[in-house]
């Protein structure tokens, strides 16, 4: 695999066209307000220099990045394509209906809405849609009516207190679940009844046995799949089976693997698309575009889905929109296959890197693009851990660990993940060898006590490692520049 094609994304063929741009940019900002200017610098300096191993963030390309700044941003476009709440959306129509298109084949999904903001607003429009779909449709042909206001109060009434209370089944946040999958202090967790599923305690494997009976038990009216911090695969033929059994609409959450599947990482009974009713992602995480959420659905589903504004949405994005079309063009380019293939064999370089230094896995190791790292085998918290590495330019984030002792702020653990670094052109051997720092720090830092007694926070991290880590870092970092090219 050629390092040229995986970084082909980070647009070295143009550095200098960028460069001219973002110069020009960047004046145009200073004689506005020179601190933006200032920070915005500073921010693509910082994200050089630092390993970044946040597993849901990339480098998306100076052409995704670039067209986010147009003014798309200032126009109102409420509505669907050509059917529109504003007047002269002609060329907002062209947008939606490329990035549309784009994710339609790239995902080959029969239906794309790429108005969502993020990935909870997708999740969002996705639960309503569901909602609308299952209770609201059904619930008016039964009261005789066609449109919700076409109903009395008390009619109205009655059929919004029955969407109000319908059961969910999604991932628990500590095994690996995301907040939007039930979650209780999150909307989803409020809106609906909601259980949790969690991963087998002693494997941290998903147990479909104990999903198939919770289900069955709890006879969801929605069962979601999809992780945030579960480093594993999903079979979503199973759980598409499960979902059926008790007549669950089956939803799918693939935000942090949306790059893997589309890179056909991820194909058969793990390729999310074919099974589920309505799958959600973001567009900025493993799938390397701009900040936002698209929603996939079956013919089914999608009438509701298409109804995302006014349901839940205002004014969509339209620049951000744009910068989705031009992700998802990349993204069907053949060089996306050979990076997605590449950022999980970078992930499991990478686990197999802290296995052989004797470093704590959750299910001891991954086959996606996450790597979750018990870091009570150091004797330090998520806390603990995370501020060491960052000091020593390791950027990554704490995440709980299943029932972790330390619970969702402190947490024991530590999520790692490959899709930005390999972006930057790591291969196998730099993700070894940044185990190896990553030990390294953890090995050298000792938790220590704060004013009042023992503390979760606090640290002592052994002389001269962060200056050593850094320098070994940056070796890696030079090797493999971000944004080749690119100068301010
Ligand atoms: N914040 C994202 C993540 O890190 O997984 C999802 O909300």
């Amino acid at each position: 695999m050629s390092a040229e094609s995986i970084t082909a994304g980070l647009g070295a063929e143009y550095a200098a066209t960028a460069s001219e741009a973002y110069r020009a940019a960047l004046q145009v900002i200073e004689s506005v307000e020179p601190r933006i200017a200032d920070a915005t610098r500073k921010e693509l300096a910082d994200q050089r220099d630092s390993l970044k191993l946040i597993a849901s963030e990339n480098y998306a390309s100076p052409a995704v990045l670039l067209t986010m700044g147009t003014w798309f941003s200032d126009k109102y476009a409420e509505g669907t394509i050509g059917h529109r709440f504003y007047a002269a959306c002609q060329n907002v129509d062209t947008v939606e209906a490329l990035a549309a298109e784009h994710a339609r084949e790239l995902f080959g999904a029969p239906y794309a809405y790429v108005q969502p903001h993020s990935g909870i607003d997708a999740n969002l429009v996705a639960y309503w849609a569901i909602l609308a779909t299952r209770i609201e449709a059904p619930g008016l042909a039964e009261m005789g009516a066609k449109h919700v206001n076409d109903l009395s109060e008390a009619d109205w009434e009655t059929l919004r207190n029955s969407m109000g209370n319908q059961r969910l089944m999604g991932m628990s946040l500590d095994t690996g679940g995301h907040l939007t999958h039930g979650f209780r202090p999150n909307i989803s967790g409020k809106m609906f009844h909601q259980r949790q599923y969690g991963t087998d305690p002693t494997t941290g494997f998903i147990d479909y046995d104990a999903v198939a009976a919770a289900v069955r038990e709890f006879k969801p009216l929605v069962l979601v799949a999809g992780y945030s911090a579960y480093p594993r695969r999903v079979n979503f033929a199973k759980m598409r089976e499960i979902a059926d059994e008790v007549g669950a609409t089956f939803m799918v959450d693939m935000a942090h693997f949306a790059g893997l599947v589309a890179g056909k990482v991820f194909t058969g009974d793990e390729d999310p698309v074919p099974h589920a009713h309505v799958v959600t992602t973001t567009t900025h995480k493993s799938l390397r575009g701009p900040r936002g959420g698209l929603v996939l659905a079956t013919e089914e589903y999608a009438p509701a889905v298409d109804k995302g504004c006014p349901m839940v949405l205002g004014g969509p994005l339209s620049h951000v929109m744009a910068a989705k079309a031009v992700a998802l063009a990349e993204a069907r380019q053949p060089a996306f296959r050979q990076y997605a293939q590449a950022v999980a064999d970078n992930a499991q370089a990478l686990a197999d890197g802290f296995v052989k230094r004797d470093a704590g896995l959750v299910t001891g190791g991954t086959d996606n693009h996450i790597v979750l790292l018990d870091v009570t085998s150091f004797g330090l918290t998520g806390r603990q851990a995370e501020s060491a590495l960052l000091d020593s330019g390791i950027v990554t984030n704490r995440n709980a660990i299943p029932a972790d002792p330390n619970g969702a702020w402190y947490t024991s653990g530590i999520r790692f993940g490959s899709p930005a670094l390999t972006t930057r052109g790591f291969g196998a051997d730099e993700f070894d060898r940044v185990a190896e720092l990553v030990v390294e720090v953890l090995s050298n830092t000792q938790p220590a006590a704060g004013p009042n007694g023992p503390s979760k926070a606090k640290y002592i991290l052994g002389e001269g490692t962060a200056d050593r880590v850094r320098a070994a870092a940056a070796e890696l970092l030079d090797a493999n520049p971000l944004y080749p090219g690119l100068t301010l």
